[in-house]
Formats: structure tokens, C-alpha cells, sequence
């Protein structure tokens, strides 16, 4: 019996059923019944066949019993189901059922996984049987593209990665004191002014409406929705450089190129800043399908607590009269929140209590530990790029956590799922970026789909060995890590 390869994340089931392979043969077709929402996952699915094949394959829009077909079938009328899904292979066909297209792409990416190259070249499947859902609904990267631009072609390739692992949430952080990211119709200036520099001086960049329009539809494609984040009422220096009527000498500020934060600030006061507040939230909720927008929150070093409470309440109800759901950075717990609020746990450091009273008030927790889930923190001393404020994270660390037992006297009930971050101070390019999500995402990524009672370290150590030619044949830089046998 051929061996299964590795699968990242570990699935719930997996059955190895000891027949014959599946063969992907010069006449294999991906077939589909020809729903339009199935269009762009056929398309995907024959997409990355034929690359690992090296030809194009066929999609044939028909039900059909027919054999040599990689199957792809929803479970469901309208697709409205959750992301579990079944892949059965065999010698004749390979079918791939789900209650959503969501579900599907996850199928498909198994498949991925499962395909080998035998030894006389031919590309082969072996017969199993999964079945498989996540663990948390909320599987999430958050990049920071606002300390150093990720520009859009970098950004679909890490898109591509995070589908790989099952990953179904990009936050983007396009606002920060460094630099305005991404075009809003309301306000011209904010990217005309306030986009053209990084960190150090560097290049800068913004995206778009279209650029931001094909990110999300690229990342649609893939299972991924886009949660958009506009950071206030602090990490705003952008903003308050492109528009002076939002500081009170109606001057507007300085460029900042440094890595300090907690310095910009809006006014509750101002007249410009409600307004500010409404027509940028409007605006960009306008552009994103998904549910959630991001209000940021964090680091506000430099107000008072009632005023924070203003403005954290003026951005929320900006979002919500948008008609999305608000989620913000863990300081947001300290003020009233509406219930499904979903609240970004980072910093380890502070009081638990804040998080159960908001937990009990209906905020839902998203897990994002500094120590745990920052894949910009160095993997050890010797790491050239990355911070070290929440320690060092090696692979173990990253892999090694429980999100439902994390904030003491949190539910497990409240905690919606688990999120990656990665900030850009020091991370200028694609290989650096890969270089720190690579091996860590991988690990977060299975801390978030698979049952804690599956997962474990020495299995996931084993098993991640694979990836390593997978991230070669990519071209992506990523870190050797010594805790692991590569080969
Ligand atoms: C903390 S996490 C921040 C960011 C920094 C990051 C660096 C959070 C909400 N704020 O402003 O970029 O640490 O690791």
C-alpha cells in the first residue's frame, strides 16, 4: 500500500482504504455541476492540478459517474453550509463533497497534499477516505502592511499559502502612523499625502479600489474573507498628516518613518473627527463583502480613558451603521461593547478581567497571543530579522498552545477562533516575510483547525518535514527550524 503523505493541518478522519492509487492521466478532467458559484472553484481546482501536472485540465460542467473525474459536488441547495468536507479516492475517480464552496477549497487543498510522483513519474493519490471540519470558524493572518507596503502580488501569494493551511481570515492592518494604505473615496488625501513612505524611509504604496477589489475577490476565490483594519483612535499619523482639521491646532503632522508607537491620536471633540470616523468606515465597509471590519484600538498611550471610550464607541457605531460587525484590538474590552463584538486578545502581560466581564457581556474572544501567534517575533538570539518584545517564538512555542484555556475564566465558548499577525517593522520583502511565517504558519494553522485531542507535537514535527519541498518549489525563503528533521 502506497504511504499517505502528510497532511497540514492534521483532518479529523483519515482513513487509508489499501486499494490501488488514483492516477491523474492525460485525459483526467475536473468535473462540476454548473452552478456559477462552483465556476471559480472548478477553475481553481483543474488551476492547481495542471500546475503540479505541468498541463492544463479540462473542467466539464455535467453531473456524471463517469470514471478518471476529480469530483467536486456541494452537499447543499445553497451552498450557505459550514467548511466540513469528505474526499474520497480510489482508482477510478476522486470525488470531493461539501456543504459550502468554502468546504470544497478545503478539499481541494487536501488533495493538494495527497498528491505524490511515483517512481515512474506518473502523479498518484492514494485511496483514502477523509472527513474533515475545523475547530474554530475564525482562522486568521493579520499583516501589517501599513510599516512596510506588502505590495498586491506578495500579498496573493501569501493569500495562496494561507489557503494551503485552511487559514479563512486576512485582517489587513492598512493604517498606521507610518503610512495610509489603502484608497478611500471620502478622503483623496489620505493616500495622495500619506502612502508614499515605510519604515526607514522606504518605498511606500497603497492599494487601490481596484487593487483592494481584486484582493478580495483573489482571496474569495480561495475560502479567504478580508477583514479590512483602520486603526484608531491611536496609530494614526497618517491620517492626521493628510488631514490637519483632525488636530487641534488644525495643523496637520509631520511624516513618521520611526517604530515607536502610541504617540498619534485623534480628538472626541474635533467636529472633523466624527466625520472622519463615518464616511472612512462607510467607505471601506462599502468596498468589503465579508462581515467584520477592524477599529484597531490598540496603544492609545496618550488620552484618557473616557475620551478612548468616545472615540472607540463613535468607530464601532460607524461600522455597525455600515452594516458590519465590529472587531478591535484587546483594549477595546475596557469600554462598553455590544454584544458580538469580537475582541483581538495580543498582549499576555495584562489582567485577564477585563476579557471575562466582556466574554460575559457577549464579546466574542479572537486569539492573537503575542508569545504564541506574533510571527514577527525571532525564532531564537540569532534570528536576522523580527522583535523580541513578546519573547522568542520557535516552532514548538508557535505549535504548543491551547486558545481555549489561554485567558483564565474566558469560556471556551466565547473564543471565536485563532489569528496570526505579523507586523512589518523590520520585515521589508517578500523572502523576509516568508522567512517568518514559514514553518510558524503552518503550526498556528493547525492550533486553529484541528481537535485539541488530535494535535501533537512529535506527530506535527514529523509531518511538517513534507512542506519543506512544497516551500522550495515555490522559490519561498522560510526557516530551517532545528527543532525539525528536515530532510
Ligand atoms: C504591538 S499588536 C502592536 C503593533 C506592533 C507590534 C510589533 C498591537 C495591537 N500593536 O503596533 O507593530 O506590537 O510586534
Amino acid at each position: 500500500m502506497p504511504a499517505v503523505p502528510a497532511l497540514i493541518p492534521k483532518p479529523a478522519r483519515l482513513e487509508a482504504t489499501g486499494g490501488d492509487p488514483f492516477v491523474i492521466s492525460e485525459s483526467t478532467t475536473v468535473v462540476v455541476n454548473g452552478r456559477p458559484d462552483l465556476i471559480g472553484i472548478a477553475v481553481l481546482a483543474a488551476d492547481l492540478l495542471g500546475r503540479v501536472t505541468g498541463r492544463s485540465i479540462e473542467i466539464r460542467y455535467a453531473e456524471s459517474d463517469a470514471p478518471d473525474v476529480v469530483r467536486l459536488r456541494l452537499t447543499t441547495a445553497d451552498g450557505e453550509g459550514d467548511e466540513s468536507y469528505k474526499l474520497v479516492s480510489n482508482a477510478g475517480r476522486v470525488d470531493l463533497e461539501a456543504r459550502s464552496p468554502a468546504g470544497l477549497v478545503r478539499a481541494i487543498v487536501t488533495l493538494r497534499q495527497l498528491l505524490t510522483t511515483a517512481p515512474d513519474g506518473s502523479l498518484r493519490v492514494p485511496a483514502v477516505v477523509i472527513e474533515d471540519a475545523p475547530r474554530y470558524a475564525w482562522r486568521g493572518l493579520s499583516i501589517d502592511v501599513a510599516r512596510h507596503f506588502v505590495a498586491k502580488r506578495d500579498l496573493k501569494v501569501i493569500i495562496g499559502l494561507m489557503a494551503h493551511y485552511k487559514l479563512n481570515v486576512l485582517h489587513l492592518h492598512l493604517t498606521d502612523d507610518q503610512g495610509w494604505r489603502l484608497q478611500v473615496r471620502s478622503r483623496p488625501q489620505l493616500t495622495r499625502l500619506s502612502s508614499g513612505t515605510s519604515v526607514n524611509g522606504d518605498p511606500g504604496g497603497f492599494y487601490t479600489a481596484d487593487d483592494y477589489a481584486d484582493i478580495v475577490a483573489f482571496a474569495s476565490v480561495r475560502g479567504v474573507r478580508v477583514v479590512p483594519e483602520i486603526d484608531v483612535p491611536g496609530h494614526v499619523n497618517a491620517a492626521t498628516h493628510a488631514y490637519g482639521n483632525l488636530t487641534p491646532s488644525g495643523e496637520p503632522t509631520d511624516v513618521y518613518t520611526g517604530i515607536e508607537v502610541g504617540f498619534s491620536r485623534l480628538y472626541a471633540d474635533l467636529p472633523a473627527t466624527g466625520d472622519f470616523l463615518r464616511e472612512v468606515f462607510a467607505d471601506v465597509a462599502e468596498m468589503t463583502p465579508g462581515d467584520y471590519v477592524h477599529i484597531g484600538g490598540d496603544e492609545v498611550l496618550t488620552m484618557e480613558p473616557a475620551e478612548y471610550a468616545t472615540l472607540v464607541a463613535a468607530a464601532s457605531d460607524a461600522v455597525r451603521a455600515a452594516g458590519k460587525k465590529v472587531v478591535g484590538w484587546q483594549e477595546i474590552a475596557s469600554t462598553p461593547l455590544e454584544p458580538g463584538t469580537v475582541v483581538q486578545y495580543w498582549d499576555t502581560r495584562v489582567d485577564p478581567a477585563p476579557f471575562v466581564a466582556a466574554a460575559e457581556a457577549g464579546a466574542l474572544l479572537l486569539m492573537s497571543p503575542g508569545s504564541k501567534a506574533y510571527l514577527d517575533m525571532k525564532y531564537d538570539a540569532s534570528t536576522p530579522l523580527g522583535l523580541e518584545w513578546a519573547g522568542h517564538i520557535e516552532l514548538r512555542d508557535a505549535y504548543d498552545w491551547e486558545p481555549s484555556t489561554l485567558v483564565p475564566g474566558v469560556p471556551a465558548e466565547s473564543v471565536i477562533g485563532v489569528e496570526a499577525a505579523i507586523w512589518t517593522e523590520t520585515l521589508r520583502d517578500l523572502p523576509a516575510l516568508t522567512s517568518m511565517l514559514l514553518p510558524r504558519l503552518a503550526a498556528i494553522a493547525e492550533v486553529a483547525w484541528t481537535e485539541p485531542e488530535q494535535r501533537d507535537w512529535e506527530d506535527f514535527r514529523t509531518r511538517v518535514v513534507g512542506q519543506g519541498p512544497f516551500w522550495d518549489r515555490l522559490g519561498l525563503s522560510w526557516y530551517r527550524s532545528p527543532q525539525v528533521d528536515w530532510r
